[in-house]
Order: C-alpha cells, then structure tokens, then sequence
C-alpha cells in the first residue's frame, strides 16, 4: 500500500489546495456569497466551527468597541512614539502591541479564568476579592485608570447591554458585576473594565451557546483565546495612529525634562 512520509506540521482550520481556499471546510465563495462577517471567519478559524448569529454580532461588537481608545493609552503611545522615530509600519504597530499585557488589554484570559472558576465554585465576591487579595493577586478585569463608579465605561455598559437582549444567559457577567459592586466599596476606579467584560461574556457565550462542550470551554479558557479579541481590534488603531503620525509629518518624539523626575 501507499506509505504517508511523517509531515512536520499539522493543520486543522484552512486549506488552500483547491480551486479556492476554505476557512474550517467552508470554502471561499460560501463565505461571500452567504455574506459571511468578521464574526463568521473568527468563528471558523479560532473555534474551528459557525457560530450563532448573536454570537458573530457579540464577536465584531467586541472588535469594534476595543479598535482604539484615544492616543494616551499604552499601546498608541508606544506606536506613536515608534512611527515618529521614522520606522515602518509593522514595527510602529508591533511596538503597541507589545504593550498588551495582564494590565493594559491583556486581561480577558484571566478575567475568565478567575471568573470562572469564582464563580463556578459558588464564592461569594466578599470571598472571591479578600482571597485574591491575600495571594497577591489584582483582580483581572476589574479597575481603570480613567474610569470609575461616575464616569463608566461606555463600551461596558453596551457590551452589557447586548448581551442582556441576545444571549440566553448572562450567568458569570452579573457575577461579574456581583463583584465590581464589591470592589466598588473598596475603592472609586475599581469598576468592571472592557476586559473583564468581554471576558465574562465570552464565558457567557461559550456556556449558553450550545456550541462547546464542557471540556472545550475548559481547553479555550485555559489556552486563552480571548486575550486575541483585543490584540485583533487594537491592531486596527494602531495601524490608524502609524499613518496619522506619517501623514502629520510629526518630527521625533523626545520626553520633555520637566516631565522626568531626576533623582538619586
Ligand atoms: N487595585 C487597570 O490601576 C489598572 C485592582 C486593585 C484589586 C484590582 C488596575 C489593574 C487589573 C488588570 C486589568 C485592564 C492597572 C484594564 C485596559 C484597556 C483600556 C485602557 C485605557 C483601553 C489601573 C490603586 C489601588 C491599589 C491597587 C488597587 C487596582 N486595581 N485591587 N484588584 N484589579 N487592573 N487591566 O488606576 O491599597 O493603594 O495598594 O491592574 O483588568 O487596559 O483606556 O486606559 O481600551 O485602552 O493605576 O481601557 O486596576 O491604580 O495601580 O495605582 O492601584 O487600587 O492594589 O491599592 P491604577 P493603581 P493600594 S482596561
């Protein structure tokens, strides 16, 4: 019989040997002429399946609503400043994204795992945020530095909003909220952010869908596919502040002496 040489890569979610490529087996023109969105094709090449509608509308709300929040944030600083000192794009918009991390945007993986398992566990959020506090640890998902208890988060607030109309059910999200109210006697700014949001929701999503099985909720949360959501739609921004420096012509950035504190 035919002998299969041992490959050194396998993949699951494309393939481009036919007449047109296919996305998780839904070839290309399937994908256009159906009108198939961003939504669709995160579904078929991150979850290997179709999702529900509310489920691809949740998924480009999200990209949407975290595409860029203004200049001073870490990531468009960081690619200001990079597109400034004259590189080029990729590296201008790889700088910002270097930035994504466990507090800037890069929160939602462990927003869902610690959600999850609080709340799957049954802790009150008393027990929940005292326990985290005692390991050392800060709640993912929760705190911002500009918004608080009487400037909300917007995105938030919309996110929650969809969910609350579209999804079956927003089980950990009001956990989730159980425990910003908690936080929220602790301190002022320490709200539910867009990260522990899309996090708590993504949980949502998974668990009311019908689409996974327990095991792979599990696998998606543990993997962390979530932190992906903000590092897709940011790029978006970042690729907008590049071309707004260039096309501003903006000289190299160089901190301003005053605004350091020299000391020893
Ligand atoms: N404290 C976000 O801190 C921030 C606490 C906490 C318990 C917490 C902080 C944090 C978890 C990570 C997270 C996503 C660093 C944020 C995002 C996208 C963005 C960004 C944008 C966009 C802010 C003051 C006191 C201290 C702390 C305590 C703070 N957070 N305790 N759990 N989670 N959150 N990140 O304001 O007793 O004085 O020592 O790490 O979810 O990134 O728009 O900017 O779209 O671009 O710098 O929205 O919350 O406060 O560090 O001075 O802390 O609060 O222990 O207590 P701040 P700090 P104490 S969304």
């Amino acid at each position: 019989g035919k002998v299969r040489a041992p490959t050194h890569i396998i993949s699951t979610i494309s393939d481009d040997r036919g007449e047109e490529p296919c996305y998780a087996g839904v070839p290309m023109s399937s994908i256009i002429e159906q009108g198939y969105g961003v939504g669709d094709v995160i579904s078929l090449l991150w979850f290997k399946r179709s999702l529900p509608s509310y489920c691809t509308k949740f998924i480009e709300i999200c990209i949407m609503l975290c595409a860029d929040h203004g200049p001073c944030v870490s990531g468009a600083h960081n690619t200001i400043v990079t597109a400034r000192a004259g590189k080029d794009l990729v590296s201008s918009l790889v700088s910002g994204l270097l930035t994504i991390g466990p507090r800037f945007g890069g929160a939602i993986d462990d927003a869902a795992r610690y959600f999850k398992d609080a709340c799957d566990r049954s802790l009150t959020p008393y027990e929940f945020v005292e326990g985290m506090k005692k390991k050392g640890i800060r709640v993912p998902g929760i705190g911002h530095r500009i918004k608080s208890r009487d400037n909300r988060d917007k995105r938030v607030e919309l996110l929650q909003k969809f969910a609350r109309s579209n999804f079956p059910s927003v089980k950990y999200m009001e956990y989730a909220v159980q425990v910003e109210t908690y936080t929220l006697s602790k301190a002022n700014n320490l709200v539910l952010n867009v990260d522990g949001a899309i996090g708590s929701l993504f949980l949502d999503l998974l668990a009311g869908s019908g689409m996974f099985t327990k095991q792979e909720i599990d696998e998606i949360v543990q993997i962390g596919y979530l932190n992906g959501l903000f590092v897709l739609a940011r790029s978006i921004g970042l690729i907008g502040h590049t071309f707004d420096q260039k096309r501003l012509k903006q000289p190299l950035y160089r901190h301003p002496w005053e605004d350091v504190l020299y000391t020893k």
